[in-house]
């Protein structure tokens, strides 16, 4: 009696502290390849945290709120936890804990990163609660797959609709930068005048939470980021193909 007592008290202490992990990005041995969450399709309840895990070294990838019609585009108030780039190993692998809050409809999420080519377009999208039927999940990934031209890009966010982070990912220490729109539009200036010598700590966020970001045009988010993302793989050289 005492041993199920106490079993039972277990049983409702997880129910209250219910956690999940996906992985951010893979690598190029790993199946299915570098464009993935890991698993990407979950179901969890209100108050579950979601840990994304950035594991995709090298890699520079995003988890970003979109929507099912449009999987590859942000959605207006969405959450996004900006860019989180790893070069190479870091000492601590950096995460994001995200809390779902309303789980009367799915959460649809992708990848915003572009370089060598969109990953939402190679299928690097994910979901929570999506049905099993009618918009399910596998239709969200082909609809991605379909998608044609840069996808959307957006500005970090940490309160999205349905959940909502209470910071950025972290820890960004070492080898790892984090980028949300504003430090974008900076660095792409600077890089603007020449892509040689650039200096990354200089563009460097300490932090991906954009809750002070400033408001630009999409227009110009998309060019900045797209120019951002160029000068940071050119200062890097690696290629994430
Ligand atoms: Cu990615």
């Amino acid at each position: 009696m005492r041993f199920s007592a106490v079993a039972s008290a277990l049983g409702l202490a997880t129910v209250a502290s219910a956690q999940v992990t996906v992985k951010v990005g893979a690598t190029s041995s790993d199946a299915g390849g570098i464009f993935q969450f890991i698993p990407n399709s979950i179901n969890a309840t209100n108050g579950t945290v979601v840990t994304f895990e950035f594991t995709g070294v090298p890699g520079n990838h995003s988890v970003t709120q979109s929507t099912f019609a449009d999987p590859c585009d942000p959605i207006a108030g969405g959450f996004d936890s900006g860019w989180v780039l790893i070069p190479s190993q870091p000492s601590e692998t950096p995460t994001w804990n995200l809390t779902i809050t309303d789980t009367s409809k799915p959460l649809w999420f992708f990848c915003k990163q572009l370089l060598p080519g969109p990953h939402c377009s190679a299928g690097m999208v994910g979901a929570i609660n999506a049905p099993t039927s009618g918009n399910t999940f596998e239709s969200y990934q082909n609809n991605a797959k379909n998608f044609k031209g840069n996808s959307g890009q957006g500005e970090g966010a940490l309160v999205g609709i349905g959940a909502s982070a209470s910071a950025g990912p972290g820890p960004i220490t070492g080898v790892v930068q984090a980028f949300t729109a504003s430090p974008v539009a900076s660095s792409a200036a600077s890089g603007a005048s020449g892509a040689s010598g650039a200096s990354g700590s200089g563009t460097a966020s300490s932090s991906a939470a954009g809750s002070s970001g400033t408001a630009a045009g999409n227009g110009a988010i998309g060019v900045t980021a797209n120019a951002f993302v160029g000068l940071i793989s050119a200062v890097l050289g690696f290629a994430l193909a």
